[in-house]
């Protein structure tokens, strides 16, 4: 063969493979950006299929580490799920793209109680997904004292046995609570007192963790954990030694709201997979597949009503008149960064 056609039918072969590839992947990219174990990996194939779209889906552990991602790296996402307090945090930064409502007609089917919040007035960045608390969850079988307060998590019988969240706000947030001070305090003696307590806790603590909780409780690993509501309603599920408290102390409330970052790529299939995940069937599957509480009125309707009765779930107005939600700290942030550093780093 001559030269110049081996080298024309090669071009040609190469266009052709070129054509093939784009072939396939021609289709619209949404980047997702999700906590770990925090949807039902089917609701995104019913999307991808509905919409004819590739979902990336990528997933982090803690508001921190998402804000990081968003604010500092390279990757454009155009879906993401931060906490209340992050939400406010990113809207005051910039950080976010204002949602377009004529997009969303299903969150019509969200409870007014989880609209119009103070983190994002009108809710003009963000919709909600799920919402929760956190609090204590034990093994019945290994635990024999009254668990009705922060305190038993300081207790030494329990060494070796405790699990602690991995994620600054909600760690501190504990020790802060069992100490009778806000959350949100702003009070530097407050927040000094509430770092040497958990470093006084350090030598019982078994592990800081995130979604591995899950694994070791019910394995029976460790005894007592501080866990948000909904990864307690499904380890319950898995375990029937297990009994989540809401310490009378008090605790957080928290509400995951869907934003679109400022440099999404794709906003109108970002709205799309919103409002998808409103859709009244959608949302109900797909919170009996993690756990959460849904705030779409029409879903909890759908629900089993082991489910819609759950006190973990649900709890009642009595009990979250006892909540507090978390506030973007702002100035007082890099207090609150430092503080954490120094626990986790004490030896
Ligand atoms: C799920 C994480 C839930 C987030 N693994 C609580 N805000």
């Amino acid at each position: 063969m001559k030269k110049g056609l081996k080298v024309s039918m090669l071009i040609l072969l190469i266009s052709a493979i070129s054509l093939a590839i784009i072939g396939c992947n021609d289709k619209p990219i949404l980047n997702v950006y999700n906590w770990g174990d925090y949807i039902d990996p089917d609701v995104i194939k019913d999307f991808e299929e509905e919409f004819n779209v590739k979902v990336n889906y990528n997933t982090f552990a803690t508001n921190e580490d998402m804000y990081v991602s968003i604010a500092k790296g390279g990757t454009s996402y155009d879906v993401a799920f931060p906490s209340d307090y992050m939400i406010e945090r990113m809207i005051s930064e910039g950080l976010l793209a204002e949602i377009n409502k004529d997009n969303i007609p299903n969150i019509k089917y969200i409870g007014e109680e989880y609209l119009d919040l103070d983190f994002d007035p009108g809710n003009k960045y963000s919709v909600p997904y799920m919402w929760g608390t956190f609090g204590i969850l034990y093994n019945k079988t290994m635990v024999d004292d009254v668990v009705d307060s922060w305190d038993i998590l300081w207790n030494e019988k329990y060494a070796g046995q405790i699990l602690m969240l991995d994620s600054q706000r909600d760690s501190i947030g504990v020790s802060l609570k069992r100490l009778g001070y806000s959350m949100n305090t702003r009070d530097l003696n407050e927040l000094e007192e509430a770092k040497n307590e958990l470093i006084k806790q350090k030598p019982l603590v078994y592990a800081y963790v995130g979604d591995d909780v899950k694994q070791l409780m019910v394995a029976e690993e460790a005894a007592l954990a501080v866990v948000w509501s909904g990864d307690a309603v499904a380890m319950m599920w898995e375990n029937e030694n297990l009994e989540y408290v809401y310490p009378k102390e008090g605790t957080n409330i928290w509400f995951d709201n869907m934003v679109i970052p400022k440099n999404a790529k794709n906003k109108e299939l970002a709205e799309q997979f919103i409002n998808f995940l409103n859709r009244p069937d959608i949302a109900a599957r797909n919170v009996q597949y993690i756990g959460y509480s849904t705030p779409n009125v029409a879903a909890q309707e759908l629900l089993p009503e082991e489910i819609r009765n759950s006190q973990v779930a649900y709890p009642s107005k009595e009990i979250l008149k006892n909540t507090e939600i978390f506030r973007d700290m702002k100035d007082m942030l890099s207090v609150y960064d430092e503080l954490w550093l120094e626990v986790k780093t004490e030896r």
